[in-house]
């Protein structure tokens, strides 16, 4: 197999490209498709401060990598979750990253501005873990760049992940969440920032290639939590797909965002309010970060979790 540019030797097959790289050429390809994502859905101008939310994974250090090398001026954010040896070590992997690259580190501890750690709030909300993790994950993103004075969020979401969220929309027909699955989120309120996804013309595959190849530490456990989760089953659906017909993933994903998505879109905008306690912007009263902060208090009163997730005695 020859690389398709300079025809040495080529290291990895993209199948859906029909296509095959050594490496240098792959790490040109990588890099001009996130370039390619980031001028078609306009994600951030040259000058402007983007907040990279970092979670010590493959996905979002290469995104990280990937910005720093383009001159992007950026700033990594990490939500520590709380969640046992895995925050620990995915903390310290991206407090690594960001000490050997020079650049700044954001970190945010849900155990503080919840009230607890993503394993405690699952008992009290007695909800699937990343239930309370997601919403959490959301909220901090947009209010730590708010306060930051960033006007967008980078996420290291791929393509794979893209594709099995949009499958899991499309069967259970979640209609209100087909339009804003995009790789590009407008800012629809002064208190919403941008979010952006610049990997996602990238395979999760190729993202681990690329990882590797810039001999990215990062860690290579999936969060405990994230076994039985749905999008995992949805993930191994698709790679079946995959394998029997190369660009399954990508024609299901690039096909709804350029031919069906508009369609989803409501007509008329939903009403944006101020949480009447924290401020971020709800659609009720209320929001949902606000209650599920009270909600850890009433039912969680006196758990005092411990750095690494446990509850305290
Ligand atoms: S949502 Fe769920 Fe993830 Fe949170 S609890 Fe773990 S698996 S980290 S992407
Ligand atoms: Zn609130």
């Amino acid at each position: 197999m020859k690389c398709r540019k300079c025809g040495e030797r080529a290291s990895i097959e993209l199948r859906r490209h029909n296509a095959a790289f050594c490496a240098p050429d792959f790490l040109d390809f990588f890099r001009r498709q996130v370039r390619e994502a980031i001028r078609k859905h306009r994600m951030f101008e040259a000058d402007e401060a983007v907040l990279v939310a970092v979670s010590g994974g493959k996905d979002s250090l290469a995104l990280w990598d990937v910005l720093i090398d383009e001159g992007s001026r950026t700033t990594g954010l990490y939500l520590d979750l709380g969640i046992f040896d895995y925050s620990v070590e995915s903390k310290a992997k991206c407090e690594r990253f960001a000490a050997a690259r020079g650049v700044p580190l954001i970190v945010s501890t849900v155990a503080e501005e919840v009230g607890a750690p993503v394993p405690v709030i699952k008992e009290v909300t007695r909800r699937p873990p990343c239930s309370g993790c997601g919403l959490s994950k959301r909220y901090l993103m947009n209010r730590v760049a708010l306060e930051h004075g960033f006007p967008v969020v980078a996420t290291g979401h791929n393509l794979d992940d893209e594709a099995a969220t949009l499958f899991g929309s499309v069967m259970h027909w979640q209609t209100d969440a087909l339009p804003r699955q995009s790789p590009a989120l407008a800012a629809t309120h002064p208190k919403l920032v941008r979010r952006v996804k610049p990997l996602y013309r990238l395979s999760e595959r190729e993202t681990a290639a690329f990882a590797f190849l810039r001999k990215i530490d990062y860690i290579v456990e999936e969060c405990p939590f994230a076994k039985g989760a749905t999008s995992i089953a949805h993930k191994e659906i698709l790679n079946r797909m995959e394998e029997a017909s190369p660009g399954a993933k990508h024609n299901f994903l690039f096909g709804f965002l350029d031919k069906a998505r508009p369609a989803f879109e409501r007509a008329e905008a939903v009403t944006l309010n101020e949480c009447a306690r924290c401020g971020q912007v709800t659609t009720g009263t209320l929001c949902a970060f606000c209650k599920l902060a009270d909600q850890v208090k009433r039912l969680g009163g006196g758990l005092r979790p411990s750095s690494d997730g446990r509850r305290a005695p």
